[in-house]
């Protein structure tokens, strides 16, 4: 029911975010955007229905989105379920034969259902696979003593290009196939930035628990270059799990991305924000 009785600030306040959100609109009109949702950033039924929203109303105004997605922690609590041990070396889990099996069900299986029956419910249509699917993401081993954890190689993003033609999202779980039938587990923002790198995207949205990158002072820095993040990092200012982000993003502005968002993913509506407001969210990275 049209509400004109209760007019007041608050929907005067709603009709101009839609109407300043207009050339940001017009600017993400056919744009690629890539955005890796990580394990620790989904959170409950009503965070990742609110995600959801927001990827469906992406796709609503012309944009391309590609979710890539984690699921670390869901990974963990499936092994420890089947008393495998696990362990992780440089942010790497350590995958053997069993290892992998769990992976791929946790994440092809769990994980991707649940992110794709989440936005379609919201009126979306995704379409949920893996690096293996139409020869997306070919790996080679990244390390002998990691076992079957691979490193992106050779990348096919015909698949997705033909899902974004027929209006469908794709969303997609971080596996990929060995050149001699192995599957492979891949870190996530690597095959995150694996697959931005190959669209040529115009923005990959990194969503994580913290709210960006910050400055020796602890303030989040909202604009910075990759000479910069390589200054921060020189000096320890960049540490920790921040550094996988950080080498993710300048690796994927190599290969090609115009741009890339390390965000909080918990922020609620933290994609819109970043798209299509004058605020933004989290740091910006670009050449
Ligand atoms: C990750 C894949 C999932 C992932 C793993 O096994 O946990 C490797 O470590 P998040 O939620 O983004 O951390 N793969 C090789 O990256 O999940």
């Amino acid at each position: 029911m049209r509400k004109q009785t209760a007019m007041n600030r608050d929907w005067i306040a709603t009709a101009r975010t839609l109407s300043e959100a207009l050339p940001y609109l017009q600017r993400y009109t056919g744009a690629i955007v890539v955005i890796k949702f990580g394990g620790h950033a989904m959170g409950d039924d009503a965070e990742m229905e609110s995600f959801a929203r927001d990827v469906v109303l992406m796709r609503q105004v012309g944009v391309n989105p590609v979710v890539v997605h984690g699921g670390g922690p869901m990974i963990n609590e499936m092994l420890a379920k089947l008393g495998v041990k696990s362990e992780f070396v440089h942010g790497k889990r350590v995958t053997d034969a069993a290892t992998v099996e769990v992976v791929e069900m946790v994440l092809s299986g769990r994980v991707n259902k649940r992110i794709v029956q989440a936005i379609n419910d919201q009126g979306g249509r995704a379409v949920g696979l893996s690096g293996k699917d139409g020869g997306l993401m070919t790996c080679d081993q990244t390390d002998p003593e990691l076992g079957f954890v691979g490193t992106p190689a050779e990348m096919n993003p015909k698949v997705l290009h033909s899902l974004f033609e027929a209006g469908f999202i794709p969303v997609v779980a971080p596996l990929g196939a060995g050149r001699n039938g192995e599957t492979f587990n891949v870190n996530g923002d690597t095959a995150a930035g694996a697959i931005a790198a190959a669209l040529k995207a115009d923005r990959l949205l990194l969503l994580t628990d913290v709210a960006g990158v910050k400055d020796s002072s602890g303030e989040v820095v909202t604009e910075l270059t990759p000479d910069h993040i390589r200054d921060l990092t020189e000096q320890g200012v960049v540490a920790g799990g921040m550094i996988p982000k950080t080498e993710t993003a300048l690796a994927a502005i190599a290969g090609g991305v115009r741009a890339v968002v390390i965000l909080d993913g918990r922020a609620p509506n933290a994609c819109l924000l970043e798209l299509f407001t004058d605020h933004g969210a989290g740091s910006l990275i670009r050449a």
